[in-house]
């Protein structure tokens, strides 16, 4: 049993090698909410937010320390925890800023008790320790076509990837598709290819656009639309035979539920930070399973591969490097798969030293 001694969270602020360009923002400052749950016992939880905004480190912080008073001395239980969290905040909404800072508590306390059942997350959870299938999502943002041939080779290199994932949403669709044909090219036709329109386009332009790339054999189209138009969604879905990607931006697994119920999307892909840390994905997991619907991750790689051995309908993981800045020994890819160390809890150590580097003040 672990009782809470204290959350301590540090706001750090990396550069990112292959700065972001997408429709939706450019970014090249990342900033890392780091997170330490202290045990009475000894054992410490870790975790970490990716909060895309450096402004947001300046709330999103403070919220998760006043998660101390509530859960100070109290027994950890990941699932009563979550809720007692979420419901703490319920007059200011479940979504949001309030199930972001809740998810980042809910990861640390997963993988403390994981780590005091000397157990890797995933076999703690029921499953087994192995490898899951992975895409690498490191890049191809909107870049002019000349850089684009020779980062997608990079990309598929970087772990002997067997797909890889582009942005699009250019101002002229005619360079979108240039582009596609760039990467295809470079790559060759053996390797699976994913698109990201980052929520650029009305219904009209995804109906017409999406139509057009009915032919290029991709694997998902993602986010056409604005994340929460899930009419506009259902409507693309029926009309569209590649198959449409959504759920980076579901804040709890009552979104993913609701996206499915309308249609709105043939494949899902949750946030850890929205969809409520490893509690909100097992949830949402299970949603899916019953459903019937792939279940991919967004960004977290090192809970993602975890969680990933649990839910049967197990798509692809998101592979970004976003955060190996500030791990001791950042998880490596083998022949396109993440490998899962066989250490408990997530298996994440910090480099204080880089992290020292980089705090944000
Ligand atoms: C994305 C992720 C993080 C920041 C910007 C865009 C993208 C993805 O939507 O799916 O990886
Ligand atoms: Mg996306």
């Amino acid at each position: 049993m672990l009782t809470l001694k204290k959350i301590v969270s540090r706001p750090v602020v990396v550069k990112l090698k292959r700065p972001i360009k997408a429709k939706i923002a450019t970014i090249d400052d990342w900033p890392l909410v780091v997170i330490d749950l202290y045990t009475n016992e000894g054992i410490v939880g870790t975790s970490y937010l990716q909060p895309y905004l450096v402004k947001s480190l300046k709330y999103i912080i403070p919220m998760i320390d006043d998660f101390n008073e509530l859960l100070r001395n109290k027994t950890l239980s990941p699932y009563d925890n979550y809720e007692e969290l979420r419901k703490s905040l319920h007059f200011v909404s479940y979504e949001g800023l309030s199930i972001i800072a809740v998810s980042g508590v809910d990861m640390a306390i997963w993988d403390a008790m994981a780590k005091a059942a000397n157990m890797p997350l995933c076999n703690f959870l029921g499953g087994s320790l192995g490898k899951v299938k992975a895409y690498n999502s490191n890049g191809l943002w909107l870049a002019e076509n000349k850089f684009l041939a020779s980062e997608a080779v990079e990309l598929v290199d970087e772990g002997n990837f067997s797909a890889i994932k582009m942005r699009l949403g250019r101002e002229n669709f005619n360079d979108d598709l240039e582009a596609i044909n760039t990467v295809r090219q470079a790559v060759g036709e053996q390797i699976k290819l994913m698109v990201d329109f980052n929520q650029s386009l009305t219904l009209d332009e995804a109906l017409n656009r999406c139509h057009k790339l009915d032919d290029f054999n991709l694997s998902w189209i993602e986010e056409p639309l604005i994340y929460d138009n899930f009419e506009g969604y259902s409507n693309l879905t029926k009309d569209i035979k590649t198959p449409i990607q959504l759920g980076e931006n579901f804040y709890g697994p009552r979104e993913l539920y609701k996206a499915l119920q309308t249609g709105a999307s043939d494949l899902v892909m949750p946030d850890f930070m929205r969809i409520g840390g490893v509690s909100g994905w097992l949830k949402s997991a299970a949603i899916a399973e019953a459903a019937g619907i792939p279940i991919s991750t967004h960004l977290y790689p090192e809970v993602g591969a975890h969680v990933m051995r649990v839910s049967q309908t197990a798509h692809w993981l998101e592979w970004l490097d976003w955060a190996d800045e500030i791990l001791k020994e950042p998880f490596s890819i083998e022949d396109g798969f993440i490998k899962i160390p066989d250490k408990p809890g997530l298996g994440i150590e910090w480099d204080e030293v880089a992290i020292a580097k980089n705090t944000y003040n």
